[in-house]
C-alpha cells in the first residue's frame, strides 16, 4: 500500500473547489453495487477462560489472505490482516463488573497496539501509541469492565500507522453485557437476529490488493468496495420479526448515512449503549468509529437492503469528492416464510444509572478544542506532550469545534460523553445517547459534557483525536492525563514519555507487560475512584 501526502491531499480538493467543480452532480468517490450472494460473515464469539475470577482472552495480530470476490477475481488471494484470523477479528463480549484480561500478540512484521475503543479503563490498559506492542510481543492488559451495555470495538493504534493497520484488517467488536441489556426486549442472539455489521471500504488494485489510494483525495481513503464484516455482498437470512443490527463504521474515512429505503428503523443505542428509549428514525449518519444499534421489523419472506444515501456531511467544500453523493446497497436481508416472534424493542434503566448519569450543573471545567487541517487548537500530536490534564471526579464541558469546510470527527478516549448542544441547540436523538465519537460539521460548536471518574495516572496519557485515521495519523490528536487531586501533573514536556522511536523509548514505565513473564493481570483492578497501585519505577 501506498501513502499519499497531505499537501497533495488538500490542494487537490482546493483545485477542484477553485476550478468551480462544487456544483458539480455526482462523485468522484463512488462505490460499485455487487451482487448481494455471499452469505454475511459473521465475526466468532471469542473464547475465553475464567482464570481467579478473571475472564481472559487472547487475540493474536496476523497476516493472511482473504477472497473478497467478487470485488476481486475468483481465486484471487487479497493478502490481510486480522486477529485470530486473516480479516478482522472475534467478537469479545464481557459483562459489567467482570474483572477481562486480554493476551495480545502480535505475529506481524511491525509494532502494533489494540485500543479498547469506547471503553473505560486505566490510561496503561487503553492500548494507545504508548502500549506498543512490538513484533514476537505480547502486551497483557486488564482490567474492570464499569460501565453500561454497549458495542464497543477494538482496533489498533500505533503512532502514525493507525490507518494502515485498520485498513488492513485489524479490527473487531468487544460487546458489554448488563443488567438492563440482560433483561431489555431486545433481540439477543448473537449472529441471528443480533447481528454485528462492520461496514467498510476498500479500493482494490489491479491485483486485487489492498490499496491506501494516494489520489490525495480528502478527508482520506474513500473505496469504490463497501463491505460488511469482510463480505463483499453480502446477505444475512432473517428467521426472526425483529432483527437488532450493530452497526460499525469501521472505514478509514468514509461516513455512512444507513438506513432503508422502505422501512424506518428503531434506534436502540448509540456509542456507549442503550437510549432512554427507542427512537423511529429512517436513517443514522455513522463517521469513522461511530456505532449504532437499530432494530428493525421484517415480514416473511420479504428481501430488502440496508443502504447508505447521500451523506450529509455538514457544510464541506465538496461533498462529491467526500463521499457526500455517494449512494449505494450495504447489506441484504432476506426474511424466512416464517418468522419466529420478536417483542417490541423495549427496556428499563440499569441499577447503575443513577450513578452513570452525567449532570451539565456539576461541570467545573470548560475546555476549547479548535480542529484545523491537521491540527487541534494549533497543535500537532507529540507523544512526549501532555495538553490537557483532567482532575479525577470533576464534570467537565468540552467545546469542540471544526474550523475548516473539511470533515472532521471527534474521539475522547476514557469515557462516553454527552453532546450537550450543537450551535447551541439540543442534538438530534442519534447524538442525544452516550457517545465516544462524534462526527463534526464544519464550522458548528459541539459541547460535550463528559466525567472522569477514576484511574488516575500522573505519567500515562489518555488521546482524544480525529477518527479520521488519515487526519489521525497526520498528527490530529492530542493527550490528556487524568490525575488525583492536587496532583502538580501540568501540559508541557513530558520527559518519561516517549516520543517516536528514539532513544527515550527504552523508559517504558513498566505499565504494560510486553513480554512472557512480564507483569500479569491485576493492573486495572480496583474500586471506582481509587488510585490504582502502579509502580511508577
Ligand atoms: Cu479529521
Amino acid at each position: 500500500m501506498r501513502r499519499r501526502a497531505t499537501a497533495a491531499a488538500l490542494a487537490a480538493v482546493t483545485t477542484l473547489v477553485a476550478a468551480g467543480c462544487s456544483g458539480v452532480p455526482g462523485s468522484v468517490t463512488p462505490v460499485d453495487e455487487p451482487e448481494f450472494a455471499q452469505e454475511l460473515a459473521i465475526p466468532p464469539l471469542a473464547e475465553s477462560r475464567v482464570v481467579d475470577g478473571v475472564r481472559t482472552f487472547s487475540l493474536t495480530a496476523q497476516e493472511g489472505t482473504t477472497s473478497f470476490a467478487p470485488a476481486t477475481d475468483a481465486g484471487t488471494a487479497t493478502e490481510t490482516w486480522g486477529f485470530d484470523g486473516a480479516y478482522l477479528g472475534p467478537t469479545l463480549r464481557a459483562e459489567r463488573g467482570e474483572k477481562v484480561a486480554v493476551e495480545v500478540s502480535n505475529d506481524l512484521g511491525e509494532t502494533t497496539s489494540v485500543h479498547w475503543h469506547g471503553m473505560h479503563l486505566p490510561a496503561a490498559m487503553d492500548g494507545g501509541p504508548h502500549q506498543a506492542v512490538e513484533p514476537g510481543g505480547t502486551w497483557r492488559p486488564a482490567w474492570t469492565i464499569d460501565q453500561p451495555a454497549a458495542t464497543l470495538w477494538y482496533h489498533p493504534h500505533p503512532h502514525g500507522q493507525t490507518e494502515e493497520h485498520v485498513y488492513r484488517g485489524l479490527a473487531g467488536m468487544f460487546i458489554l453485557d448488563d443488567d438492563a441489556s440482560r433483561a431489555a426486549d431486545l433481540p439477543s442472539t448473537y449472529g441471528v437476529d443480533d447481528v454485528p455489521v462492520v461496514v467498510q471500504d476498500k479500493v482494490f488494485d489491479d491485483g486485487g490488493q489492498l490499496e491506501l489510494s494516494d489520489d490525495g483525495g480528502e478527508p482520506g481513503t474513500l473505496g469504490g468496495t463497501v463491505m460488511t464484516n469482510g463480505t463483499v455482498g453480502a446477505y444475512q437470512e432473517v428467521t426472526t420479526e425483529r432483527l437488532r443490527l450493530r452497526l460499525l463504521n469501521g472505514s478509514t474515512a468514509r461516513t455512512y448515512q444507513l438506513g432503508f429505503a422502505d422501512r424506518e428503523m428503531d434506534l436502540v443505542a448509540t456509542d456507549g449503549g442503550l437510549l432512554d428509549a427507542p427512537v423511529r428514525l429512517d436513517e443514522v449518519r455513522l463517521a469513522p468509529g461511530e456505532r449504532a444499534e437499530v432494530v428493525v421489523e421484517m415480514a416473511p419472506g420479504e428481501t430488502t437492503r440496508l443502504r447508505s444515501s447521500e451523506a450529509d456531511l455538514g457544510g464541506v467544500a465538496a461533498p462529491f469528492a467526500m463521499g457526500g453523493n455517494d449512494a449505494f446497497d450495504v447489506l441484504e436481508l432476506r426474511a424466512a416464510d416464517e418468522l419466529a416472534p420478536s417483542p417490541e424493542p423495549a427496556w428499563g434503566p440499569s441499577r447503575h444509572a443513577a450513578g452513570d448519569a452525567l449532570h451539565e450543573q456539576d461541570a467545573s471545567v470548560t475546555r476549547t478544542f479548535d480542529l484545523d487541517e491537521r491540527t487541534i487548537n494549533g497543535e500537532r500530536m507529540d507523544m512526549g506532550r501532555i495538553d490537557e490534564v483532567a482532575t479525577a471526579g470533576a464534570t467537565e464541558i468540552w467545546e469542540v469545534r471544526n474550523t475548516i469546510p473539511m470533515p472532521h470527527s471527534f474521539h475522547v478516549h476514557d469515557v462516553q460523553f454527552r453532546v450537550l448542544t450543537i450551535d447551541g441547540e439540543a442534538p438530534p436523538p442519534e447524538l442525544a445517547g452516550p457517545k465516544d465519537t462524534v462526527y463534526l460539521e464544519p464550522r458548528r460548536t459541539y459541547r460535550l459534557l463528559m466525567r472522569f471518574d477514576d484511574y488516575t495516572d500522573d505519567r500515562l496519557p489518555y488521546m482524544y483525536h480525529c477518527h479520521m485515521l488519515l487526519h489521525e495519523d497526520e498528527g490530529m490528536m492530542g493527550q490528556f492525563l487524568v490525575v488525583e487531586p492536587g496532583s502538580d501533573a501540568a501540559p508541557g514536556r513530558a520527559g518519561h514519555l516517549a516520543g517516536h522511536a528514539g532513544p527515550d523509548d527504552g523508559a517504558d514505565d513498566g505499565h504494560a507487560a510486553h513480554d512472557a513473564g512480564a507483569r500479569q493481570v491485576g493492573d486495572g483492578y480496583g474500586p471506582r475512584r481509587a488510585a490504582p497501585t502502579h509502580d511508577h519505577g
